[in-house]
């Protein structure tokens, strides 16, 4: 049951106790994400009224184009964190390399590392599509008032603290989990506030959605393309349904409410897929298994993936249990 009158930022205080390191930083933390995520909201609903979409002339680290709005977003969710000095360390999907944060007095005491990918889904954007934001939280494991240091970011999706998502959609909704379960709070624009409106979400039991980009079977492996035939096969609850916003956030979320698998395999041209495991895959797992769903990299567990690079990319499949276990079940015949 929703319940519209707990807003989010009462629910963060009473369930502050839940967190492991209880000490209030991390509930500031989630918080400051909170604000930021409506300032980008209100750009993100104007972008069809302002000059702000379009290409900004950069190009980001994976050699693609940086649209204005995605630079606005990291700005945004960057200066706010920065500003406010509550976390020593972010890597965001847009900057090359993580940013250590000094603080003021030159020391900083903060326990926290955020890796945020600002603005998913970035291409939907000129064509009135929903976006996302996507973010996960660490405690570091470098001395506290040291500078953080690589390690701190390249901690395998497991030790995430927090983690959680904006989707900018028909409405906006901010999703998260400290690691009690799922919960999603809508924003009333009118009041600028959110409440309380998915509490417990959970994904369901069974599934009928498959999301994929189908535009590149003849590039995926043969398991993938076998695990799509039996997704299309008329047979017991089959054939699916296919959905795919290219919008990982919507995708995914559409996919939790209702029963679905998302993925985004690998492909002749790109052996570890698109996505990555950082800044989307990480949060989304996490996101996944405490909505009791799943969510792997077409052999096994995402959140146990050691991670090598900031940037690095990873195979991805999510969703309903047993519908990624099936999935799994195709890739390990080859
Ligand atoms: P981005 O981080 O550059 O926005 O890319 C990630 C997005 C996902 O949101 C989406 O699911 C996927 O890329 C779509 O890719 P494709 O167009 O190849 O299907
Ligand atoms: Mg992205």
């Amino acid at each position: 049951m929703s319940n519209l009158n707990q807003s989010l930022g009462e629910f963060i205080i009473e369930n502050q106790n839940e967190f492991k390191y209880s000490s209030g930083e991390l509930s500031r933390l989630i918080n400051s994400i909170r604000l930021a995520a409506k300032m980008v909201n209100h750009k993100v609903n104007k972008a069809g009224l302002v000059d702000i979409v379009g290409k900004a002339g950069d190009t980001n680290i994976q050699g693609e184009d940086q649209q204005k709005l995605d630079v606005y977003a990291n700005d945004v969710f960057v200066n706010g964190l920065v500003n406010r000095e509550i976390v020593c360390g972010i890597a965001s999907e847009e900057e090359d390399d993580f940013l250590s944060i000094k603080g003021r007095k030159g020391k900083n005491e903060n326990k926290y590392v955020v890796l945020i990918d600002p603005l998913d889904g970035s291409s939907n954007i000129d064509v009135n599509v929903s976006v996302g934001t996507i973010f996960s939280i660490y405690h570091r494991i470098s001395e506290v008032g040291t500078p953080v240091q690589l390690e701190d970011f390249l901690q395998p999706g497991n030790k995430q603290v927090a983690a959680g998502y904006i989707v900018y959609g028909t409405s906006t909704i901010f999703v998260y989990t400290t690691g009690h379960g799922v919960n999603g709070f809508t924003l009333n624009p009118a009041i600028g506030t959110y409440y309380l409106s998915h509490p417990n979400i959970t994904f369901p039991d069974k599934g009928n959605i498959y999301s994929v980009n189908e535009g590149n079977y003849v590039h995926f492996p043969q398991g993938v393309k076998d695990y799509i035939k039996y997704c299309q096969k008329e047979e017991e609850d089959r054939p699916y349904t296919s959905r795919y916003i290219g919008s990982m956030v919507s995708d995914f979320h559409r996919n939790m409410l209702k029963g679905g698998i998302y993925f985004y395999p690998q492909t002749s041209q790109s052996p570890n897929g698109k996505l990555r495991l950082l800044y989307e895959c990480n949060p989304l797992a996490f996101i996944a298994e405490q909505a009791g769903g799943k969510a792997s990299d077409g052999f096994g567990r995402i959140l146990d993936i050691k991670p090598t690079e900031l940037h690095q990319r990873v195979p991805f499949f999510s969703g309903v249990k047993s519908m990624v276990e099936k999935a799994e079940e195709f890739m390990a015949h080859y």
